[in-house]
C-alpha cells in the first residue's frame, strides 16, 4: 500500500511525510519514500494485557512528492504519482512570516490547481485511447464495450468531476482500473491550519474548499504540522492532555492513517501473545484463509480453523480464558469473513 503526499510547494508536506514516518529530513524538491507506522490505540491495549517481547504496528508506504507548480512541467509531477494506491492532498491554510506565499493563502485555489492538473493528465490519456479504439472498431469485438466505459469517463471528466465519483459496475470497473487513471485514485485532502485557525475553526476560502470538497466526495482533514511537530515530542499522556486542550481526541496523524485505512476498505485483524502483538491489514470482506496467508502461507495452505475473539470482548474480559467462559471465542471456518478487530489464532497443518 503506497500513499503518494501532494500539494503546492511549501504547504507542509515534507513535515507531515517526516511525522507520519519518523523519517529524517530530505533536501526540499527531492522525493522520497517511508514506511508508517499506523497509530491504533487497540494494539497499544492488547501489549498492555500481554505484555509481548514485541509490538507490531501496521504500516503503510509513504511517498514524499515534490512540490507541484502549475504552469511547470508535470511530468516529474505526474510520473512520481502514477503508481500509488491514493493520494492526500496537503493545503496550505497556515500564515506565517518566516515561509513567505507567492499567492497568497488560498487553499481552495491550490486544490483547484491540483485537481485541474490530475483531470487533464486523465482526459489526454483518454483521448488518446478513444482514437485509437475508434480505428479498431470492427476488428476489435471488444472494442465496443470499451469504447462505452470510456465515453461515460469522459462525460464524467467533462463535469470536471473526478473519475472515482463514476458508478460503474464490476465489469466496467475492471476495465477503468487498469487504466491507472489519476482522479480514480482515492483522494484524501488535509489542510494545514495555523494554531490560530485551529483554534478559531476558520480559515481562508474556508466555504469554497469545504463545498468542493463536498461536490467531489473528498474527505478534509484539519491539521496543524505545527501543533503535531509539538505533539511528537511530548509523552503519551501529555501529548493527550495537549490534544484535549484543542478539543481534539487523537492526533492529526492518527486521523490521516485512519482516514487512508477507511477510504481504501482496509481493515486490521490482531494476533496476540506472550511473544508478539501484530496487527495485520486486510481488505473489508477477506475470508479467514486469506487473512492467514497474509502471515504465512503455510497457514492459508494447511488452514483448518481460526480461534477468534472480538477485540472488545476480550478487553472487557480481561483473559482469553474469561472470554471462552463466556462463550465469547469462536470457531470460525475458512470462509469466515474477518472483522476490523478481531482477536485470532489460526490453527493449520502442513
Ligand atoms: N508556521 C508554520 N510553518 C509551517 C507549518 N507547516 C510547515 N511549515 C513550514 O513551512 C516550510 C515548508 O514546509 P515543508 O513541509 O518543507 O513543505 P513542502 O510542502 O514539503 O515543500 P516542498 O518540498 O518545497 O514542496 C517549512 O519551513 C516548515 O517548517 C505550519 O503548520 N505552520
Ligand atoms: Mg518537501
Amino acid at each position: 500500500m503506497k500513499i503518494g503526499i501532494i500539494g503546492k510547494p511549501q504547504a507542509g508536506k515534507s513535515v507531515l511525510f517526516r511525522l507520519l514516518t519518523k523519517h529524517g529530513a530530505a533536501a526540499s524538491g527531492k522525493a522520497q519514500l517511508a514506511v508508517g507506522r499506523i497509530p491504533d490505540p487497540r494494539v497499544d491495549a492488547l501489549a498492555e494485557l500481554y505484555k509481548p517481547r514485541k509490538v507490531t504496528y501496521a504500516t503503510i508506504d509513504f511517498w514524499d512528492v515534490p512540490g507541484f507548480q502549475p504552469g511547470r512541467s508535470s511530468l516529474d509531477f505526474l510520473q512520481s504519482v502514477r503508481d500509488v494506491d491514493a493520494l492526500v492532498a496537503v493545503l496550505r491554510a497556515f500564515e506565517s512570516d518566516l515561509v513567505p506565499s507567492i499567492t497568497g493563502i488560498q487553499p481552495y485555489t491550490d486544490f483547484k490547481d491540483l485537481q485541474q492538473e490530475l483531470l487533464i493528465a486523465d482526459w489526454t490519456l483518454l483521448e488518446t485511447r478513444l482514437e485509437r479504439l475508434a480505428k479498431q472498431r470492427g476488428k476489435n469485438p471488444k472494442a465496443g464495450e470499451e469504447l462505452a466505459v470510456l465515453e461515460k469517463c469522459r462525460e464524467t471528466l467533462e463535469q470536471d468531476l473526478p473519475l472515482r465519483s463514476l458508478k460503474l459496475n464490476a465489469e466496467e470497473e475492471k476495465l477503468v482500473r487498469s487504466y491507472d487513471f489519476f482522479t480514480k485514485k482515492p483522494l484524501i485532502a488535509a489542510v494545514n491550519l495555523d494554531e490560530g485557525q485551529m483554534a478559531a475553526g476558520s480559515y481562508p476560502q474556508e466555504e469554497e474548499l469545504e463545498a468542493e470538497l463536498a461536490r467531489m466526495d473528498v474527505p478534509l482533514i484539519k491539521v496543524s504540522a505545527q501543533i503535531e511537530a509539538e505533539i511528537s515530542e511530548l509523552e503519551a499522556e501529555d501529548a493527550r492532555l495537549f490534544l484535549a486542550e484543542l478539543g481534539l481526541a487523537e492526533s492529526g496523524i492518527a486521523r490521516i492513517a485512519r482516514t487512508v485505512y477507511a477510504h481504501l476498505g482496509l481493515i486490521s485483524f490482531f494476533t496476540a501473545g506472550e511473544k508478539e502483538v501484530h496487527s495485520w491489514t486486510i481488505r473489508r470482506g477477506d475470508t479467514a484463509c486469506r487473512a492467514a496467508g497474509k502471515i504465512h502461507s503455510d497457514l492459508e495452505r494447511g488452514f483448518i480453523r481460526a480461534e477468534v475473539v472480538a477485540y472488545e470482548d476480550l478487553l472487557r474480559c480481561g483473559s482469553m480464558q474469561k472470554a471462552k467462559e463466556q462463550g465469547l471465542f469462536r470457531l470460525e471456518g475458512k470462509e469466515y469473513i474477518v472483522q476490523d478487530g478481531d482477536v485470532i489464532t489460526f490453527r493449520f497443518n502442513v
